[in-house]
């Protein structure tokens, strides 16, 4: 059985699983209580950090790694292009900047709103991290205006990932999506799978709701 060990990046591989119709279960970690105290994940991450996956005798961790993974060694699926189609190469960029170009930068924007004084909260690197997420959001904008997805004509992984980045811009930083990427939201996430995932991750559902 399948172990995915915590939400936040977790909602990806919950939602990849859903789209994959692969049984798992949901293993809650609460980084707010501590996660020092919680010495059965430590013995998983030992850096604490979530989402990890187990299978079998396989552990991860790193969201984007553990979609790749499971796609790879459960596929073949439609969420992931075969490498010699044209589609290929915009999935894989876009895999990957959904999280090191957004979630990565975003992530800083929305820990910094939650500092106590407003010096601490305009500190140069939470800035610098806004400044980062829209940069790399230009990409985003452009692909939209040339695809519904970001690979192309269908829906990717791909879209998992940068779907679950613009959900964290929007509720962890409090910015207010485009035009373009907010139609986009509700396009990618209007799938079973995604409500599915959102029934099964309930601190998701708390937090975005
Ligand atoms: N690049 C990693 C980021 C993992 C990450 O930063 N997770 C957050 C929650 S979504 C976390 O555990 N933060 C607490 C920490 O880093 O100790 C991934 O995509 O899985």
């Amino acid at each position: 059985m399948i172990t995915v060990f915590g939400e936040g990046r977790g909602f990806r591989v919950v939602w990849l699983l859903e789209e994959m119709g692969l049984a798992y279960r949901l293993r809650d970690v609460d980084l707010l209580a501590g996660v020092e105290n919680d010495h059965a994940f430590l013995a998983v991450n030992p850096a604490g950090f979530i989402p990890a996956l187990q299978d079998g005798d396989v552990t991860m961790v790193e969201s984007i790694a553990i979609m790749e993974y499971l796609m790879a060694r459960h596929g073949p699926t439609p969420l992931a292009p075969d490498p010699q189609s044209p589609a290929y190469p915009l999935y894989l960029q876009f895999l990957h900047l959904g999280e090191a170009g957004l979630a990565a930068s975003i992530y800083w924007v929305g820990n910094a709103r939650r500092l106590p004084s407003a010096a601490e909260r305009q500190n140069p690197t939470a800035a610098h991290a806004l400044w980062q997420y829209h940069n790399r959001l230009k990409l985003v904008t452009r692909q939209l205006e040339r695809t519904p997805y970001l690979a192309g004509e269908t829906f990717t992984a791909a879209d998992i990932s940068v779907a679950y980045a613009l959900m964290t811009a929007e509720k962890n930083a409090g910015l207010e999506l485009g035009p373009a990427e907010q139609a986009y939201l509700e396009r990618a996430t209007n799938r079973g799978a995604y409500r599915r995932a959102m029934e099964t991750c309930h601190a998701t559902r708390a937090w975005y709701s």
